[in-house]
């Protein structure tokens, strides 16, 4: 530590959040030191050492923590880490990237959260911006950290921000001027202490917003009486389960939109690209929000007309000696399974597995039992998968991918669906979900037709 300022702003993590936030503080002229607990962080050290910024990996130490003058940690970190909530105890201050970047922000910005479908609307939002002929730049939890756009030419009319609850647990200031709230369903229930917790996250990201502000809520979400009367901007609803007054209303036929400017309706064949109920919600949420900063229904048709649903979501791998494989990488919770079920009638030999967010697998049952042969069970939740389905279907648990996959190979015939669809994180096997899901691709992409098992 002889080496380090006196003090300085700690930032936690150096993985995409940590790298550009250290960035974006030293480009300020601030004293900056930041750390990471993996010791193989070399090449990140590095490059942030290079813009004369200080860097501890392989440890944390307390010393390091209480000297900071305020401690921006990334949003996979747990906030009950000791280090942080014994620097905090002693007063030093903790924030997040979402107040880091309200405090430097002046372009308008739309935030998107839940539980499920985040990323693909926050996709879309941007997309019928942009044929609007409103430029974006898209953020947040989809991977391009949001100080990313205060170190660009910030030339962008909109900021389009995909927000996690684990942003939105250190948000005091941030204050979007559009926010959806798309579903709350159980996960990262490892790190909250109980479903409600969770909830209460989500909701928070309209604690700020004001009646110049806008507010897209699914009005099939639990509490949602209770919870929108706390909300001071504006809302729209928008509901797969009844018609709404002001909002959206999706139905077999379409949606309908109808707000105090649009009287419109999106039709059936309009929303083909995207399948499923969850994937109509969706695309309920980016119209509402997309209209609320100014895009036309034109442009929300052609958005429409050309978006495709990104890699790693129910995406179809190969047909492969009649048996269908699809990637469903990106469900890393129970109730994106239960969506990816019900695309499929029957026959599904289900890959589930990775590690555990505290969630229980008990709500698949039904689906299980009504579309899939057999269940495999993959990585450090194969155990407690195995407890699930036991006396349900057929159940196997596999150490890893290539097993998993020869497993279901095994099991398959003609007409059969392998879905790779986890409800678990991937961190016991990989870096992230992309890596999962290319994993899986590749190796059925090795698979030789007429050749029972694949080699890795
Ligand atoms: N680390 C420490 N000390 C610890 C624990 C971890 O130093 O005690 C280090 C790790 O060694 C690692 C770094 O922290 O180097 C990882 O930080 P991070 O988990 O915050 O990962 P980032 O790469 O910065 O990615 C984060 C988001 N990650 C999480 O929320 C877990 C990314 O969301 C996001 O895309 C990115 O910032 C840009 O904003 C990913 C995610 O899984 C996709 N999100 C969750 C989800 O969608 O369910 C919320």
């Amino acid at each position: 530590m002889r080496h380090f300022p006196d003090t300085y702003e700690l930032v936690v993590g150096l993985g995409v959040c940590g790298i550009s936030m250290a960035r974006f503080l030293n480009s300020l002229g601030h004293c900056v030191v930041a750390t990471d607990i993996d010791g193989t962080k070399t090449r990140e050290a590095a490059a942030l050492k290079e813009l004369g910024i200080p860097v501890r990996i392989g440890s944390h130490g307390q010393k390091m923590f209480d000297k900071a003058s305020i401690i921006i940690p990334s949003p996979g970190i747990p906030l009950d880490m000791p280090f942080i909530r014994s620097a905090r105890a002693k007063g030093v201050p903790v924030k997040g990237e979402l107040d880091i970047f309200a405090l430097y922000n002046t372009t308008p910005v739309i935030a998107i959260t839940g539980t499920n479908g985040k990323t693909t609307t926050t996709e879309l939002v941007a997309a019928m911006l942009e044929a609007s002929g409103i430029s974006c730049f898209v953020g947040g939890n989809i991977g391009t950290p949001l100080v990313e756009h205060l170190m660009q030419d910030r030339q962008k009319d909109v900021v389009v921000a995909e927000i996690s609850s684990f942003q939105l647990d250190l948000a005091d200031i941030f204050r979007p001027d559009v926010a959806a709230l798309l579903n709350i369903a159980q996960d990262h229930l490892d790190r909250y202490p109980d479903f409600a917790a969770y909830a209460d996250s989500k909701w928070s990201v309209f604690k700020n917003m004001t009646a110049l502000d806008t507010a897209v809520v699914n009005a099939a979400i639990k509490n949602f009486s209770t919870r929108t009367k706390a909300i001071c901007a504006g809302i729209l609803e928008f509901s797969s389960t009844g018609p709404v007054t002001r909002g959206a209303s999706v139905h077999k036929m379409g949606i309908d939109i109808r707000t105090k400017k649009i009287n419109d309706t999106l039709a059936a064949d309009t929303l083909a690209m995207l399948p499923g109920i969850h994937n109509r919600e969706n695309i309920a949420a980016a119209a509402l929000v997309a209209l609320s900063c100014g895009a036309t229904m034109a442009g929300i048709r052609q958005a429409l007309n050309e978006f495709t649903l990104s890699d790693h979501r129910i995406a179809f791998v190969r047909e492969i000696d009649g048996i269908r494989f699809y990637n469903d990488s990106k469900a890393t919770n129970v109730d994106a399974v239960l969506r990816a079920l019900e695309s499929f009638e029957s026959n599904v030999i289900l890959i589930l597995g990775g590690r555990e967010k505290g969630l229980d697998f008990a709500p698949l049952v039904p689906e299980v039992k009504a579309r899939a042969k057999a269940v495999i069970g993959m990585g450090e939740a194969a155990g407690h998968i195995m407890e699930t389905f036991d006396g349900i279907c057929p159940a196997y648990a596999c150490p890893d991918m290539i097993c998993a996959v020869n497993r279901a190979v095994s099991l398959s015939g003609r007409g059969d669906v392998v879905l790779l669809s986890p409800a678990c994180a991937s961190f016991d096997l990989y870096a992230n979900y992309q890596e999962r899901g290319k994993d899986f691709s590749r190796i059925v992409n090795a698979m030789v037709p007429g050749q029972e098992l694949c080699h890795g």
